[in-house]
């Protein structure tokens, strides 16, 4: 079948038929056709954001809980390079966002015309794929071909740079089959181990006496929750997960360890000290996993599972490295992997654990923030952390218990992420609870969607871990510049009146006695609702390792000032 349609027309059109039915975005002169060809697409829901980082963030988080493409749409110049941002977050942590730009018309480009800025040249490095759509022609064609780059492998962000007299310009719209695409979801490509190194992988297992599973992102986006399961309580290995991989693997599972690396529990990183095999599943060995790599788990044979053939052998070296979907490998392995305990060595590790060491004196600590929270969305919930002390207050504490049910920016650290983040994520999962958790700094980063929650109807909770501080740099400043607390001091508006002014339900809390009925009313609210924690204002994370350190050498109270 083909029709003659505009360029614009066409946009919609392939997006409607790629699946795609929700976008963020914000216009503008050089994508107005665009906008106009909206109109008659009703099933094709645009949500208006503040900003457009927030309309990238919003476009990653609705990727990362659906699984689906997430799209978001800016002007030409400032409106595309707001994307950036988004942008170089999603290509951090693989997540499949379609960006599609409007651009001066084609006589113009070149000529430092009003709005135009290269961003095919700006995004080449944070994105997986980008293009300027030359000719109508080719419109629909590009479109598709960057969705499926998008999704496909270890998935990313994409753009798509539209003149705006391609916009404008009659072309012909051919539907062209695509199975396994055509659902905007991903299409997995299913990598095998040959028979030699299958054998390799199962005979290291079999033969280790501590080894270690380490589960990533990976797990996550191939939906290999069941296998990981399965493999852990076949063979009794320990399972750790990175901050990207966190709520692949029950969190109060026996054999689940938790986070590694920077801010990984002492008994943790001790374990990879002393393993002789780590197991990494979709994940990347970087650098707040492993420390100084030369000194990284010195004993260990490294078996990397990753969908990205450029990330086996990248930063640690690799006994085996198998370049395949997650799932689809580890279930390969569980065709053939023996049943085993691993007792003496998960004993070994219990004999490493120690009490917490707690972040606060006392009052309002993380934990029972963290665990009323769990308490009163009744599991039910998605956490979406911002940047800093309280993203590993969460990446430690929060007892995730379903998959895919904990959102972060790992790879870039991203603050202000976490709001417009949330967005896209309550559209992924309209029926469940989605908090969004920041600090005082990146919640005033991004704080103004809240009037895009209000407008668009996306009931999104917000809780602030209000310090006072830039709290994650404060403590780097008190541990190494000795105690000199350069620009981290954070004026805060009145967030309960911030709230009265957007007409939401606002609530500051400064007791541990306050905090769940604060949280419980914020989450039954109907709208989005807002929550003020009050807490220690110069409360640290601990245990750390420092910056390029090692893992065995972990810090637990703040070192003496120099
Ligand atoms: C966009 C951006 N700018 C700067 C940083 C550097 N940075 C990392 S953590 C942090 C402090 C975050 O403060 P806040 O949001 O108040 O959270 P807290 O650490 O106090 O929990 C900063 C400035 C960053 N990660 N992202």
């Amino acid at each position: 079948m083909s029709e003659v349609l505009t360029g614009s027309q066409i946009i919609c059109r392939t997006l409607v038929d790629a699946g795609v039915d929700v976008m963020f975005g914000y216009p503008g002169g050089a994508i107005m056709p665009f906008y106009d060809a909206l109109h008659g697409h009703p099933g094709l829901r645009h949500l208006l954001v503040r900003h457009e980082q927030a309309a990238a963030h919003a476009a990653d988080g609705y990727a990362r809980a659906s699984g689906r493409i997430g799209v978001c749409v800016a002007t030409s110049g400032p409106g595309a390079t707001n994307l950036v941002t988004g942008l170089a977050t999603a290509h951090m942590d693989g997540s499949p966002v379609l960006a599609i730009t409007g651009q001066v018309g084609r006589p113009m480009l070149g000529r430092d015309a009003f709005q135009e800025t290269d961003v095919v040249g700006v995004t080449m490095p944070v994105t997986k794929h980008n293009v300027l759509v030359r000719d109508v022609e080719e419109l629909a064609d590009d479109l598709r071909d960057a969705i499926a780059i998008a999704l496909e492998g270890r998935p990313g962000p994409v753009l798509v740079d539209v003149p705006k007299d391609v916009q404008n310009q009659k072309g012909e719209y051919r539907t062209r089959p695509h199975p396994s695409r055509r659902s905007g979801e991903r299409a997995v490509s299913r990598g095998l181990m040959d028979e030699a190194t299958l054998g390799q992988v199962v005979q290291l297992i079999a033969s280790a006496q501590r080894p270690l599973l380490m589960i990533g992102h990976g797990v996550i986006v191939s939906g290999a929750y069941d296998a990981v399961r399965q493999l852990a309580e076949r063979t009794g290995m320990p399972v750790i997960t990175t901050l990207l991989g966190i709520s692949a693997f029950p969190q109060a599972h026996q054999l689940h360890l938790g986070m590694p690396g920077m801010h990984g529990e002492v008994h943790i990183n001790k374990a990879i000290q002393t393993a002789d095999l780590i197991l990494g599943v979709g994940m990347r060995f970087d650098d707040r996993v492993t420390g100084n790599t030369a000194t990284f788990a010195p004993r260990a044979k490294i078996v990397h599972i990753d969908i990205d053939a450029a990330a086996i052998g990248r930063n640690v070296p690799v006994a085996v490295g198998v370049v395949g979907d997650a799932r689809a490998v580890v279930e390969q392995l569980l065709t053939v992997v023996a049943p085993r305990d691993c007792m003496p060595w998960r004993k070994e590790i219990a004999a490493l654990m120690r009490p917490r060491v707690e972040a606060f004196a006392g009052g309002l600590s993380p934990e029972v923030i963290l665990g009323t929270l769990a308490e009163v969305t009744d599991g039910n919930c998605t956490v979406v952390s911002d940047v800093g002390q309280h993203q590993m207050w969460v990446a430690q504490r929060y007892p995730f218990q379903r998959p895919n049910t904990h959102i972060t920016s790992g790879g870039l650290g991203a603050m202000g992420f976490a709001v417009p983040a949330a967005m896209g994520v309550h559209l992924a999962r309209p029926g469940e609870s989605v908090w969004a958790i920041s600090g005082d700094g990146g919640f005033q980063m991004n704080m103004a969607e809240i009037a895009t929650m209000i407008q668009e109807r996306l009931a999104v909770k917000l809780a602030v871990f209000n310090n006072g501080y830039l709290g994650m740099v404060r403590q780097w400043q008190q541990f190494f510049h000795g105690g000199r607390y350069s620009n981290t001091p954070i004026w805060s508006p009145d967030y309960v009146k911030l709230a009265g002014a957007y007409g939401i339900p606002g609530f500051r809390v400064k007791h541990a006695a306050e905090v769940q009925d604060a949280l419980r009313e914020a989450n039954r609210a109907r709208g989005p609702a807002l929550v003020e924690l009050v807490i220690e204002q110069e409360a640290n994370v601990f245990p750390m390792i420092v910056p390029g350190g090692s893992l065995s050498e972990p810090l637990e109270a703040a070192p003496a000032p120099a």
